[in-house]
This record gives C-alpha cells, sequence and structure tokens, in this order.
C-alpha cells in the first residue's frame, strides 16, 4: 500500500541521512576538541535517528497491543516470529560467526543466503557491522569501543546509535584489517546495493506477505510484520552489548566484562555467552557447547557443514578450555564445582 511504502522510504531516508555527513555537522566540530576529558563523552546527539527510534518503539508497543488484542489474523504474528528468526540468523551465523570472526568457511551459495538474511535485519550492511563488531572486540569496553558498556545500559544497549561517535573509535578503529571483505564479491555487492535491497528485504517484503498471502490488513501488516517484528530483532540484538556486558556469570575470565548469560543466550539465538565468546571468539559456536535449545544459530551451521555449505569450522580444545578456566575463570564454570565436590 501507499502508507507502507511511504513510511519505508521515510525510514531508509533517516538511515540514509543520518549517514551523510554533508547533512549534519563534521565529525570535527568544536564540542569535542575545545577541552578536557568530559567534553569526550559531550553527546552530539542525531536527532534523526533518535525520532527513528522513538518512532520505532511507539510501533512496538502499538504491535504489542494489536497482538494482545486480536486484531491480527492468525497467521500474521507467527510469520513476523519466523521472519525475525530467519534475519537473525543472517547476523549470529553470516556477519558475526562468518565474516566477523572467520570462525568457519562457506560455500557461496552459503554466503549469498546469509547475506540476504542479514539485509532483512537492517542492523547495517555487512561491511560496517564487521567493522564495529572488530573494533568492539580488540579494545572492549574502552573509549574505542563504539558501544563501550562502561558507559551504562543505555548506551551500549541503543544510545551509540544515536549519537557521533567517540573519536577513539575513528583512531582506533582506522588500524581494523577489512581487507578479507574487500575480496568477497557478495558482501562488497550487499555494501553497494544496501540503500535498495534493504528497505525491500526488511519493510517491504514482510509487510507484503501477511496482506498478499491471507488477507491482512496493510496497516495491521506494517506494524506486526515489520516494525514490532524489526524492533523485537533489535532489541535482542542490543541485550548482547548490553546485558550480556553487565549481568551474568564469567566462568572464563572474571577479568573481562562480557558475560555469560541464559536470558540473553535464549533471545539471541545463541549469542549469550559472552564471557566465552571474548575469551575464545574463533569458536564457531560462539560458546563451549553446542546446545541447540540455547544456541540454534550453531544448528544452523552444523547443518549446512553437513552438505559441505560450510566447512574449516573451528572450535577449541576442552582441555584448552579448562586450562582457561582454571587460569582466570570465577568459580562458576561447572568443572569448578564439580571439583571442589569431590
Ligand atoms: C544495529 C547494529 O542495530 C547492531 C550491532 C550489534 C552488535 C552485536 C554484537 C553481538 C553479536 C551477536 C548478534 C546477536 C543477534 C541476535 C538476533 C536476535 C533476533 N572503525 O558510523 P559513522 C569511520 S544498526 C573504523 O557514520 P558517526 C568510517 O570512516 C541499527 N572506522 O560515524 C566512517 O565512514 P564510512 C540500524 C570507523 O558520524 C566514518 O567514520 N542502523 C568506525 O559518528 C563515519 O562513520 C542505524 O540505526 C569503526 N568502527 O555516526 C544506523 N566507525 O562508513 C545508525 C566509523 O563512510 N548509525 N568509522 O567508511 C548511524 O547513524 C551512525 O553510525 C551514528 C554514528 C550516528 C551512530
Ligand atoms: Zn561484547
Ligand atoms: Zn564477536
Amino acid at each position: 500500500s501507499t502508507m507502507t511504502t511511504g513510511s519505508s522510504l521515510a525510514l531508509a531516508g533517516t538511515y540514509f541521512a543520518a549517514n551523510n555527513k554533508s547533512v549534519d555537522d563534521d565529525l570535527t566540530t568544536p564540542l569535542t576538541r575545545i577541552s578536557g576529558k568530559r567534553r569526550d563523552y559531550e553527546w552530539q546527539i542525531v536527532w534523526r535517528n533518535v525520532l527513528g527510534f522513538i518512532y520505532l518503539h511507539a510501533g512496538l508497543l502499538y504491535g504489542f497491543y494489536l497482538i494482545l488484542t486480536g486484531r491480527v489474523k492468525f497467521w500474521t504474528p507467527v510469520f513476523a516470529v519466523t521472519f525475525t528468526i530467519l534475519s537473525a540468523l543472517g547476523v549470529t551465523a553470516g556477519a558475526h560467526r562468518l565474516w566477523a570472526h572467520r570462525a568457519y568457511k562457506a560455500r557461496w551459495p552459503l554466503r549469498l543466503i546469509l547475506a540476504l538474511l542479514q539485509t532483512m535485519a537492517f542492523q547495517n550492511h555487512i561491511y560496517e557491522w564487521v567493522r564495529d563488531h572488530r573494533v568492539h572486540h580488540k579494545f572492549t569496553e574502552t573509549d574505542a569501543d563504539p558501544h563501550n558498556a562502561k558507559r551504562g545500559f543505555f548506551f551500549s544497549h541503543i544510545g551509540w546509535l544515536m549519537v557521533r561517535k567517540h573519536k577513539e573509535v575513528f583512531e582506533k578503529g582506522a588500524g581494523i584489517d577489512l581487507s578479507d571483505l574487500e575480496k568477497d564479491p557478495i558482501v562488497m555487492l550487499q555494501k553497494k546495493t544496501y540503500l535498495v535491497v534493504m528497505p525491500i528485504l526488511c519493510f517491504l517484503l514482510p509487510s507484503w506477505i501477511p496482506v498478499y498471502c491471507w488477507g491482512e490488513d496493510p496497516w495491521t501488516s506494517w506494524y506486526v510484520a515489520s516494525i514490532w517484528r524489526y524492533t523485537m530483532s533489535l532489541n535482542f540484538t542490543w541485550l548482547v552489548n548490553s546485558a550480556a556486558h553487565i549481568w551474568g556469570n564469567k566462568p572464563f575470565d572474571k577479568n573481562i566484562g562480557a558475560t555469560d548469560n541464559l536470558t540473553v543466550a535464549i533471545w539471541a539465538i545463541g549469542e549469550g555467552w559472552h564471557n566465552y565468546h571474548h575469551v575464545f571468539p574463533w569458536d564457531y559456536k560462539a560458546a563451549e557447547l553446542g546446545n541447540y535449545r540455547t544456541n540454534f544459530s550453531t544448528a544452523l551451521i552444523d547443518l549446512a557443514a553437513k552438505y559441505g555449505w560450510a566447512y574449516d569450522l573451528k572450535t577449541v580444545s576442552t582441555q584448552m578450555i579448562l586450562n582457561r578456566v582454571t587460569r582466570t575463570g570465577d568459580g562458576s564454570h561447572p568443572s569448578v564445582s564439580e571439583a571442589s565436590k569431590q
């Protein structure tokens, strides 16, 4: 419908404008330059993003209202949840484990599918997503970390997407090697076509399917299958940066901020074992154990490996994990409690 198209274009416009330096003031503008430390944390607010996120979260509440009061066709929420999981796999198995960490290798058909799924998730294109994420791992919880959890829950969850980045992110981030991505034609094609393909896959397609296939009302479809679904999936993802850097156990290294958090693992389909992940980022499971119930992303990679689409899966030996648990763990690892029982 026109409304759906209009809102989708407005969102894409918001995204485009926020990324267009000539629209807002330049990065090197006054405040951060003038004086000492405190100024470094001055929020140079990007109002377009703030308004975009207010709209998304208002839509999230409205979507809940429509679902909980039965104003939707049965298949619409089912479709929204399915779409969420599929797009999440593009982020977890794709952008995160494959492209950011090179934890396994994938043949081109799988890379193409993962890139399409990741586009459905609209978390920036793979190249930008990976750049921010590699910088996060290299400079965790410092000023160079794009979503530095030392700046609190709000900043690491959503606030970092509403302000200009800290200058350390640009300065230290400039040293990050992305040449592997530049050699991947699928990643570069996605980067080049993102502003056209993303609005289609993230907003238009999911709004259109319920209308066309089971006669959902277009307005309802827009708010449930697009806005509610997208905003839910963003928040699940952001929990990895916020909650899993604040609450939980540190079985592998008690000296870092990242935590193992079961709730986050469930909602982020396997990405909540974040203490393990920061210690052993190359493990394709992003966790010590490959339990599919709390790590659905691993199930997809294992399935793909069965058919040869994924290969060279990297993991960590039990001995290496146990050594690390003994050396730096906080005592919450099962092997520690087993040992103390004997
Ligand atoms: C989103 C991303 O939500 C979420 C990421 C989550 C990560 C989670 C990790 C855990 C993994 C687990 C996943 C679980 C998934 C579960 C799913 C469950 C359902 N290094 O950024 P700019 C340079 S996105 C090096 O514009 P500003 C670079 O030259 C949400 N250099 O800075 C760049 O130019 P170019 C939707 C860097 O102006 C230039 O600086 N998207 C780096 O300060 C300018 O960069 C949005 O909302 C770096 N790291 O603006 C868009 N960074 O790109 C929001 C930058 O041309 N973004 N440079 O090379 C923006 O509007 C802006 O980025 C900004 C900052 C306003 C936030
Ligand atoms: Zn982290
Ligand atoms: Zn990671």
